[in-house]
């Protein structure tokens, strides 16, 4: 079963699609926390980092250089961003498909709420 992730990248499903290459594709999140949030995603299907191999690091490393490339077309490059990605049921990962989030556009407040124990 494909995940909805590799569908939007094989575009059988509709999303805004803002990069493209062989080995990434970045769009828009359907539910975005800010003006600015991009999901940059391997066109391969890797769940999340538990399953990563070293002969993925330099498409892991690619992952970088567009999200440089993305925060400069979506004009955040200077005023900050922020790159996160969930790993597993503590972390709220939702699509079991690796992608890095790309947020701004806004001050973005803490990383993680500190929780009263
Ligand atoms: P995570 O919790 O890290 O697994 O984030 C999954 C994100 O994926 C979440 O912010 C919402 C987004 N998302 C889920 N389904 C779709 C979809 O069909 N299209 C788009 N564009 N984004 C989606």
């Amino acid at each position: 079963m494909a995940t909805i992730f590799t569908k939007i990248i094989r575009g059988e499903l509709p999303a805004t699609i803002v990069y493209q290459d062989d080995q990434v594709t970045a769009f828009k999140d359907i539910h975005p926390v800010a003006p600015v949030h991009i999901l940059i995603v391997p066109n391969i299907e890797i769940p999340n980092v538990n399953s990563v191999e070293p002969e993925q690091e330099a498409l892991l490393g690619h992952m970088f250089t567009v999200a440089r490339k993305v925060a400069e077309q979506q004009g955040i490059a200077q005023s900050g961003y922020r790159l996160l990605i969930n790993n597993g049921p503590d972390s709220g990962q939702e699509v079991y498909h690796l992608h890095m989030h790309l947020i701004g556009g806004r001050r973005l407040g803490p990383m993680v709420v500190r929780r009263e124990e």
